[in-house]
């Protein structure tokens, strides 16, 4: 199952005929740029491309009002001065004598897009159009966008399809309240929009994009809006957001569907978001939605006005949806006071909501976010030299080369070569060299040549997946502990790597040579283990261990994926102790979500015994969506208190596991 594209020469049929410095920016070239930027790179060609078609009448009424409708109905017979006039009674949007006719497109373009992923034909996708659809509501357009797409596409999915629930992630920079209007009393929709807000000061300026606005009646809690307070935010601050509210949110939801407000205006170099996000983030973001609603992902394009970073990003993304491995993170250096700030008040307004959130710290009663603090703040603000947006360098992104061989598997004999991948168990003898090394270092006593057959095997795939000819492994050994070892001797002795251990099930890992900070070792268990040494050996106790999926997904969620990231391991070795009690899709999850990380390079190690999960490992390390967990319940108390324990003592070292902004000194600091 491919990745559908879904794009018309067409929508690049009309622009501002007039002189408006607020709709300048939004060009024709800003989708030529795109597709364009997809064919050079071959992207476009290994996506299956879907024809657009006109959103019909029906279809526009999910959302829009008759009168509305009607009225941009008119618009193809109007003159200039009547067009003109015809949009002084909106804010910051144009129209054009072809918009209607590229605005049935656009929402035609985003139908196509859900009946390919609803109907199973294709796995997801991405829709590149003109115009954009998230500020515009039920009666109205406004911000370039004439009918709200994504909105449109949301209720036309559970109409046609019965999805019982939608989650709408809004990664443009700016506040979709059309979308927010839409379904702010919908428990079916869970939207969620990050956006540039400076405390109102910029547009659209509603009092209801800020972070207290969570939806209303049955719909409470179902409106997630984060509100930057300050321009300039990075890679930590965006991701950060996605560790600790999206994805537990999302997760306990469990959605059917996931659709994307994809805009990029919230890269760096936009003159309109003026952040600093580098145009691999996206490929992040997409892919740790990619592990949500079997992997129905439909990314609808927005916003995006730097033409060079917007391209960049839209194929991160869809390069992303292909399944190729992702790029290592950049810049992940904490996030910023401001961020954390906004990140604190919107776990505060939702803890109510949602339980996977419900230990977030409430508040204190000054409330922080809000106007006070922030008018000394402003003032600073202006003193500031202000840098054009345009301005801005980043590197290009490095190109995304996948390996040769995408998972390749060391297994005993009589346990079969699963599908599509390459069976490495070796018939030819061990490399001498490392036989050696093996019996001096491991095999004193035993004089095991399965063992040396298989340990050597082992170092074999390392070594190729180092050499990026591999991208990840799947091994069953007899010792786990032993081939720990050796994979950890083996990988760390070169300079530059640092290798992310990661361990579920109770069972002794050698965490020797743990203090070097060339591994890490985060181990999930039942048992409680010795008071923690060491930065860099962080046993996480769960109740009932790995069995409980609520508590797991908190404890991967909120700390396993934030030291990861912020780790930048050059390999995870992923390990399943004998007995480890997860179940399969919980597995299953973990290893997509864990993707994100060493740019693929993925290495489990597992006991002979466990041949029934060879399939089920093979399959998730080859790429394809975990199935979806199911909403998830509370996890238990002990589980909470222990991962928040974990978090609180270890956010000092570890930025992204911070959720709060540090405490300030002094009422006047500014
Ligand atoms: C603020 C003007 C904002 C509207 C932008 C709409 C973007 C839609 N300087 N203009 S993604
Ligand atoms: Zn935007």
């Amino acid at each position: 199952m491919g990745t559908a594209l879904i794009y018309d020469e067409e929508m690049t049929n009309y622009k501002l005929l007039w002189v408006d410095p607020a709709c300048k920016i939004e060009v024709p070239e800003r989708l030529t740029v795109s597709y364009e930027a997809l064919v050079e790179s071959g992207l476009a060609d290994r996506c299956m491309s879907i024809p657009v078609r006109e959103a019909t009448d029906a279809d526009i009424l999910l959302v829009h009002s008759e009168d509305y409708l009607d009225a941009v109905k008119t618009t193809p017979y109007k003159t200039l001065e009547e067009l003109k006039e015809f949009t002084l009674q909106f804010g910051d949007v144009y129209f054009h004598p072809n918009i209607y006719h590229c605005a049935k497109l656009a929402a035609g373009a985003a139908l196509q897009l859900v009946d390919s992923v609803l109907t199973g034909k294709m796995r997801n996708g991405m829709a590149l159009v003109r115009p954009p659809g998230h500020h515009s509501m039920c009666s109205a357009a406004s911000g370039f966008c004439v009918f709200n797409n994504v909105a449109i596409a949301a209720k036309y999915a559970k109409q046609k399809y019965g999805v019982k629930r939608v989650l709408i992630v809004d990664w443009d920079i700016h506040h979709g309240q059309g979308v927010q209007y839409c379904f702010e009393d919908d428990p079916s929709v869970l939207y969620f929009s990050w956006h540039r807000y400076e405390h109102q000061k910029y547009w659209p300026h509603l009092r209801e994009s800020d972070f207290d606005i969570v939806g209303k009646e049955k719909g409470a809690g179902f409106n997630i809006n984060v509100p930057w307070n300050k321009v300039g935010m990075q890679n930590s601050d965006y991701l950060s957001v996605f560790f600790h509210i999206l994805l537990p949110v999302a997760y306990e939801f469990s959605p059917d569907l996931v659709l994307v407000c994809a805009g990029f205006d919230s890269g760096i170099g936009d003159p309109e978001g003026k952040m600093c996000a580098t145009p691999d983030i996206f490929a992040h973001l997409t892919h740790l939605l990619m592990n949500l609603a079997g992997g129905k992902v439909c990314a609808v394009l927005e916003g995006g006005y730097n033409l060079t970073s917007l391209a960049q990003s839209v194929c991160q993304t869809v390069q992303t949806l292909l399944g190729d491995p992702v790029p290592r993170p950049s810049n992940l250096d904490g996030p910023c006071k401001s961020a954390l700030e906004s990140l604190h008040c919107v776990r505060s307004a939702h803890r109510r909501y949602w339980s996977s959130i419900r230990h977030a710290a409430d508040l204190p009663s000054c409330e922080i976010s809000t106007k006070h603090i922030k008018l000394a703040e402003d003032k600073l603000d202006k003193e500031e030299e202000e840098k054009s947006a345009e301005e801005e360098v980043w590197p290009q992104p490095p190109k995304r080369v996948p390996s040769a061989i995408r998972t390749a598997v060391v297994l005993p004999e009589g346990v079969a070569c699963p599908d599509r991948c390459k069976c490495l168990m070796s018939a030819e003898d061990p490399d001498p060299l490392i036989a050696n090394k093996f019996r001096e270092n491991f095999l004193k006593d035993a004089d095991d040549s399965d063992a040396l057959t298989t340990l050597s095997s082992l170092i074999a795939l390392a070594e190729r997946m180092e050499k990026n000819e591999i991208c990840s492994g799947l091994a069953l050994v007899r010792d786990i502990s032993m081939a720990i070892m050796c994979v950890i001797q083996h990988t760390a002795a070169a300079l530059s790597n640092r290798v992310l251990v990661v361990c579920v099930g109770d069972g002794k890992v050698p965490s020797h040579g743990t203090d070097d900070g060339k591994t890490l070792v985060v181990q999930f268990s039942s048992k409680k283990s010795e008071e923690q040494k060491c930065k860099y050996y962080i046993p996480v106790c769960l109740k009932k261990g790995c069995q409980d999926a609520s508590g797991f997904m908190q404890a991967v969620l909120g700390l396993l994926l934030p030291l990861g990231y912020e780790y930048d391991p050059s390999l995870v070795l992923l390990v399943k102790m004998p007995d480890s009690g997860l179940c399969d899709t919980v597995w299953k999850q973990l290893i997509g979500l864990l993707q994100g990380l060493a740019q693929g390079h993925t290495l489990v190690l597992m006991q002979d015994v466990e041949r029934a999960c060879v399939g089920p490992t093979a399959s998730s390390l080859l790429g394809d969506a975990a199935p979806s967990l199911g909403q998830l319940h509370a996890p238990l108390p002990e589980d909470v208190e222990a991962v928040e324990s974990l978090r609180h003592r270890l956010k000092a070292d570890w930025k992204l596991l911070q959720t709060t902004a540090p405490e300030t000194r002094g009422a006047d600091e500014h």
